[in-house]
């Protein structure tokens, strides 16, 4: 897919999901770079610098696009013509989408730990990164119960029952008003991330922190999973993650409710990270207080130098 489809297809949702929605940034970049049909070092940034901000603007919330984005156009500007740049961006991409896919195999082998036999499980929207700790521990020869939320508006939880039961999961679809009434009979939560801040905070679906309130409430333990390019470095500057609203459509009909009444239609919202036992990540487990360090690291101090 080119840029302009796969910005197109972000924002429409048919690609959805933080790390499906990072690895098409990479590939959409990947694509522009290998159908270029110029020479011209100037023109082809100038295009680079378009089609990132395209791809960027295509969903606002899910820092893993941002993310994938810059770590395929990084170290362009260093090369010295076109040829070279568009080498250094296929390559990146290949790598970006190669560690990603091998971040999610692993994470799912080290949150699976963390599930016992006869556990009972809840998750909430589609995370592909949550469903493969649940799906490894089934594959281990678990006996598990998993409860899923519709996730309303969008109904992720379907896609998410389905993939479920395909696998022979024990699954049982809530609504998301049900939630703090199951979570009494749940062990563990397990959800995915849009992005995670320099404080340890999570942003996810909508739904997300009330999930995370019950399971404090019941004991319930909560892991987040994320590869770590979900952790935010704008964050670390202070900015804000901007939370997606979509159309008011999404929520009501034409005509259902009258023309008075507003809807507001938040996609997602914060968990702070006081109710998360742990986030499971390509490094390992982590408590929420460590993101600050592991950020820092992955960037490097230089990154403060212009702030200091
Ligand atoms: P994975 C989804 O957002 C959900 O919030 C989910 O938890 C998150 O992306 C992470 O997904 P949406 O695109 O990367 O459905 O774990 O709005 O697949």
């Amino acid at each position: 897919m080119n840029v302009d489809e796969t910005a197109a297809a972000i924002t429409d949702m048919t690609i959805r999901g933080a790390g499906k929605i990072a690895r098409a940034g990479a590939s959409a970049l990947s694509d522009f770079a290998g159908s270029y049909p110029g020479n011209d070092r100037e023109s082809f940034l100038k295009d680079l610098e378009k089609a990132k901000k395209k791809l960027l603007d295509s969903r606002p919330t899910a820092v893993s696009l941002w993310n994938g984005v810059h770590a395929t156009i990084k170290g362009v500007e260093d090369q010295k013509d076109v040829g070279e740049m568009i080498a250094l961006i296929q390559n990146n991409a290949k790598v970006f989408i190669d560690n990603s896919n091998n971040a999610v195999k692993f994470i799912g082998e080290i949150g699976a730990k963390r599930i016992k036999d006869g556990d009972v499980i809840m998750t909430t929207c589609n995370s592909s990164v949550a469903l493969g700790v649940i799906k490894t521990a089934f594959r281990q020869g678990k006996d598990i119960k998993v409860y899923a939320t519709e996730s309303r508006p969008w109904r992720q939880g379907i896609i998410t029952v389905n993939e479920l039961a395909k696998e022979g999961i024990d699954t049982t679809l809530i609504i998301d008003a049900a939630v703090r009434s199951v979570m009494k009979k749940v062990n563990e939560v397990f959800v995915g991330a849009d992005t995670i801040t320099s404080h340890g905070a999570l942003i996810n679906k909508i739904g997300t922190s009330q999930l995370a309130l019950a399971a404090h409430e019941a004991r319930a333990r909560f892991y987040v999973c994320s590869e770590t390019y979900k952790f935010s470095p704008l964050t670390l500057f202070g900015d804000m993650v901007t939370i997606e609203e979509r159309d008011i459509g999404e929520v009501v009909k034409e005509g259902e409710i009258p023309a008075s009444v507003k809807v507001f239609n938040p996609v997602f919202d914060s968990t702070p990270a006081r109710y998360i036992d742990a986030i499971i990540t390509e490094l390992g487990m982590m408590s929420p207080g460590s993101v600050y360090d592991v950020m820092v690291r992955q960037l490097g101090d230089k990154i403060f130098q212009k702030v200091i």
